[in-house]
């Protein structure tokens, strides 16, 4: 006896950062975040629950991954288990759709598609709120990967309460894109697992995090119902720098950031300076990721274009798609 259940699910980018877990078990945030969904980075899984298979196997992009390497999907394929009253292991069959070499690939996409497709094989029957909350038993920032467009994860107070839902827009997704730079980072990086934990436990910066997190969520939500870009874009800047600023007061110090980071924003001040107005954020690792407004994108890209590759700009619309079951 088998079966199976196949999702999609696109990555997404905080534009108020998710930076610290009050609850490493049951990935509780110690803020809310908020994203944009990425129309061109996505992933598709299939996952197969068979009463023949003696342990569960994950195949990324065709080839089988090692079974020391699977403990995080082994975990949270327990929690489906559990949640499903069910013994079935399962065949986990992914393909991750991000431009090659660009070192995009998302934990988010994976886990929102894997808890989706999770849920239709086994007919868990599950709301878009209760997968939200069953993607971040995976990832934390899976929770957001459920829903399109603009996406608040509330960071709640224990694991029935912290979920995503979606920041209504009015169809402005539709006129903004992220042009992302891509870095090649030589440094072996700290996972963004490892860099939150140490942070919050030990940055002399991190009560400042907190203290101004909640402002930057209501003054985004403020300029989404407004579209006031402007707004909207000297917030998150001011949000992904304030992240990065909590890691430099860790103990030890550390920083995801590289110079070709800091040619990237200060290309971004450029634009703005030459009247395209652009805003950038960056994540656990040293990619800078910008804000635009689609009818100023090819200006900005023409300005990177200057100090950066070809290859190294690739351009995302936002999508107001959220997971959803394929084939
Ligand atoms: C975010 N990041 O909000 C933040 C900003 C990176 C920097 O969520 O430990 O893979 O699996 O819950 O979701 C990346 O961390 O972490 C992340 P876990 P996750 O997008």
């Amino acid at each position: 006896m088998s079966k199976s259940g196949k999702a999609r699910a696109h990555t997404n980018i905080a534009l108020i950062k998710y930076w610290g877990k009050r609850n490493e078990e049951y990935i509780i945030p110690m803020n809310n975040s908020l994203s944009v969904a990425l129309d061109r980075f996505y992933t598709e899984t299939q996952v197969t629950f068979s009463t023949e298979y003696q342990r569960d196997r994950l195949v990324l992009n065709g080839n089988e991954v090692d079974e020391k390497e699977t403990a995080k999907v082994n975990k949270f394929m327990d929690v489906v288990r559990q949640l499903a009253e069910t013994n079935l292991y399962a065949l986990i069959e992914s393909e991750n759709f991000v431009p090659t070499a660009a070192g995009l690939a998302s934990s988010a996409s994976a886990y929102s598609a894997l808890a989706a497709a999770c849920n239709e094989a086994l007919d868990l029957g599950l709301s878009s709120k209760d997968l939200s909350r069953l993607a971040r038993r995976g990832s934390g920032s899976a929770s957001r990967s459920v829903f399109g467009g603009f996406v608040e994860w509330e960071r709640g107070e224990d694991d029935a309460t912290s979920y995503s839902h979606p920041v209504e827009a009015d169809d402005w997704e539709d006129e903004l894109a992220m042009i992302f730079v891509v870095i090649n980072d030589q440094s072996k990086s700290v996972s963004s697992r490892a860099g939150m934990s140490l942070t919050r436990e030990t940055s002399r910066f991190y009560q400042y995090w907190l203290d101004h997190v909640e402002e930057d969520i209501n003054e985004v939500k403020k300029a989404i119902s407004t579209k006031d870009f402007q707004h909207l874009g000297e917030v998150i800047e001011a949000n992904g720098l304030r992240m990065h600023a909590t890691n430099l007061g860790a103990q030890p110090p550390f920083s995801y950031l590289v110079p070709e980071s800091y040619e990237a924003m200060r290309i971004v001040h450029e634009c703005r300076e030459l009247g395209y107005p652009c805003y950038f954020t960056m994540d656990a690792g040293p990619n800078v990721k910008i804000l635009v407004e689609k009818l100023n994108a090819d200006k900005v890209i023409e300005q990177l274009r200057k100090h950066f590759n070809e290859s190294q700009i690739i351009m995302s619309e936002i999508t107001r798609s959220g997971v959803e079951i394929i084939e």
